[in-house]
């Protein structure tokens, strides 16, 4: 047997045992990430994702614009299961501010918000996806971290979501604080952040716990309602989300605590700096585009304004989508059918929706918070 051969069938094997390490019992005693990162340096749950069955999306030695031009539509990586964020309705559609920012992508490429294949992915498959080329890009209530932006070749487009883990629990357990959470079961989610901070945070504190560890928004919630465990956590707007969903949302509450950061936007494979780019801009036409005034409903009469910056956003001056591989109209496309930010927050999140999530850190610097798009020039 040729040494190649044996690699590939040693691979094979390795892979396999992950897979049915994963796949068989649902629920683990303790946080895989954090019992890997205490042990030997072997793959982390979030690197023992599921293997890549179908062919990878892209092709060796293109690049993905040429891909997904050749293809007629982007295969966007999302969640199915955080209403507001990433969610598959009861009609098949799927929506949410993620959601939006997919759409925004195919605007940018295509000039219609439509040429887009989801690909709902659970936190554990999502690198090895994006690793295997079966998605061009990952929108998905993502966050930005060292170790995904270097060992499992992330490149994280800006922040669309600043974000923090939080921890739910019943108003009847009277817990109010991380304190009182000592001796208590929480359910998490695997290959996720969240299953990190919290062992961090409570071996901090000193404070005793049980991890409750499940694949899904659906098995970790869905434990915690049963009662199986006195908390939930996951990131606040996941919790706010998935409370939405709870037959009695008021018998819950989130307390104040927040035990991280966490800044969530778009992902893309690492060695393709043009796709890259792309991604990273389209997420600044969003920013500027509030930041300048300029909405779906006045971008026509704007591409008429004296401000260079916005003309050059709008491609009635300079050749900026030239620059990115686009049309010159690509930010245009992006305002007129998905919107600006403040436009993607507010239909998904804002004070009209269930969640009426305040803006703070996710304004506009202009307002005070911490968006802010480079020059247009
Ligand atoms: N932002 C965190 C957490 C993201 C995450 O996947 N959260 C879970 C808990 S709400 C989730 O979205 N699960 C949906 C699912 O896979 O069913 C991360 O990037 O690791």
């Amino acid at each position: 047997m040729s040494r190649k051969l044996l690699v590939v069938l040693l691979v094979v094997l390795l892979a396999a045992l992950a897979l049915a390490a994963c796949g068989g019992a649902k629920e683990t005693a303790a946080p895989t990430e954090a019992a890997a990162a205490t042990t030997a340096p072997t793959a982390t749950s979030e690197q023992t994702a599921a293997q890549p069955t179908e062919k990878p999306a892209q092709q060796e030695g293109e690049g993905t614009l040429a891909t997904v031009k050749a293809r007629g539509k982007i295969i966007c990586g999302v969640n199915q299961a955080v209403p507001g964020f990433g969610f598959l309705q009861p009609d098949g559609s799927f929506a949410g501010f993620d959601i939006d920012y997919c759409k925004a992508l195919s605007s940018a490429v295509f000039g219609s918000p439509d040429k887009v294949e989801y690909r709902p992915l659970n936190a554990k498959q999502r690198f090895t996806a994006l690793q295997a080329g079966e998605i061009d890009v990952l929108i998905r209530n993502t966050t930005w971290t060292l170790t995904r932006d270097t060992e499992l070749g992330a490149n994280f487009a800006p922040t669309t979501f600043y974000d923090g883990q939080g921890i739910m629990v019943r108003k009847d357990s009277g817990i109010k604080t991380l304190a009182d959470l000592e001796g208590a079961s929480i359910c998490v989610s695997s290959g996720t952040t969240t299953e990190l901070n919290l062992a961090d945070q409570m071996a901090s504190r000193g404070i005793n716990y049980t991890p409750v560890v499940f694949e899904t928004a659906d098995e970790t919630t869905g434990a915690y309602l049963d009662g199986r465990c006195d908390a939930y956590t996951t990131d606040k707007s996941g919790l706010v989300a998935r409370q939405s969903m709870f037959p009695h949302p008021e018998d819950h509450m989130i307390l104040d605590e927040t035990l991280s950061k966490e800044p969530l936007g778009p992902v893309v494979r690492h060695g393709d700096d043009q796709w890259f780019d792309i991604v990273k801009w389209m997420v600044f036409a969003t920013f500027q585009a509030e930041e300048s005034g300029v909405t779906s409903q006045n971008v026509d009469e704007m591409k008429n304004a004296e401000d260079p910056n916005i003309r050059k956003l709008l491609g009635t001056e300079g050749d900026m989508g030239a620059k990115l591989g686009l049309d010159n109209d690509w930010a245009y496309n992006i305002i007129k059918q998905v919107g600006n930010y403040a436009e993607i927050y507010n239909r998904n999140l804002g004070p009209d929706t269930v969640f009426n999530l305040p803006r703070g850190m996710n304004s506009s610097w202009k307002d005070g918070g911490l968006l802010y798009s480079p020059p247009f020039r």
